[in-house]
């Protein structure tokens, strides 16, 4: 198995390292194109490319040691999948101080994390980053559907929703209030998306985790997708308001999912191994920790 970024056996041992990255194949429950299995291979593959100097924060993040987490089996139903990841979120979580990354998969791998994050961070917030709202009360049967994961989530705190333009009649109340639990700042209502950077900063906490799905991008940036959807972020909205966000609150974790690679076309795979290394050195910032 590769190690995140191509890093040496040194640089990515597990004591010595800040970051934990974890594989998290599944797309058992999509529900238009498959193949977002594939993703987290892709993004480890792709970040061989990403160079380790960032150039925006001006940093060599992995300095504070990447290591990549050996392959576990996730198989099975969503509640099995889930009962799979949690252990390994908990026992990271609850012995070290790491920040742990997820490579998915689709989305539905995103609850797991996030479930264990709240253990040990009762004030969670989530940045959420998709073109669908994912509020669905379940689909297709399944509570636990991607369709379903930020409802669910919302079960469990607070949720910040950027890049929104797709959902169903049946999620209009939530996603225009109608919860507490749940701020929705639809795409195509909200631009420039800059000048809402503030009123969406105060709706998150102090502590915050981010759940990317790479769909929020807009798919000429970001086509390697099982569900795309016209309009969306370009890597600029992302990073601003990331970087934004990690000057006030802490970024404890994230994850990055629904990368469905292509077979000719490479700009997704590297786009997503790109923003995993750029908001690792925006969690590192928010840590103060110092390179
Ligand atoms: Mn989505």
């Amino acid at each position: 198995m590769k190690n995140f970024g191509g890093l040496s056996k040194q640089e990515a041992l597990f004591e010595k390292s800040k970051f934990v990255v974890i594989s998290l194949p599944y797309d058992q429950t999509a529900s238009y194109q498959k193949g977002s299995v594939n993703g987290p291979e892709a993004i480890l593959d792709a970040s061989y490319q990403v160079e380790l100097y960032d150039e925006e924060l001006k940093q060599e993040t992995y300095k504070l040691g990447i290591y990549t987490y050996p392959h576990f089996d996730i198989s099975g139903k969503p509640e099995e999948m889930i009962e799979k990841i949690l252990p390994v979120y908990r026992k990271l979580l609850k012995e070290t101080d790491k920040v742990l990354v997820g490579l998915g998969g689709e989305h539905s791998v995103s609850y797991a994390p996030i479930k264990a994050y709240k253990e040990k961070f009762p004030n969670l917030s989530i940045l959420h980053f998709d073109a669908h709202a994912d509020l669905r009360d379940g689909y297709e049967g399944e509570r636990f559907s991607h369709a379903a994961v930020m409802r669910r989530v919302s079960e469990l705190c607070p949720i910040t929703q950027i890049g929104i333009r797709n959902y169903s009649i049946g999620e209009v109340p939530l996603v225009e209030g109608e919860n507490n639990n749940i701020h929705t700042y639809l795409w195509h209502e909200h631009l420039p998306l800059e000048k809402y950077h503030d009123e969406i900063i105060e709706t998150l906490s102090d502590t915050v985790y981010i759940s990317f799905d790479t769909d929020g991008f807009d798919p000429a940036v970001f086509p390697g997708t099982g569900t795309p959807e016209p309009g969306g972020l370009t890597w600029y909205d992302v990073t601003s308001l990331v970087r934004k966000v990690s000057k006030i609150s802490k970024i404890v974790g994230f994850d990055v999912v629904e990368l469905m690679p292509l077979p000719h076309n490479k700009v997704s795979d590297f786009t997503a191994a790109k923003l995993v290394y750029r908001f690792m050195g925006y969690a590192a910032q928010s840590l103060k920790w110092h390179i």
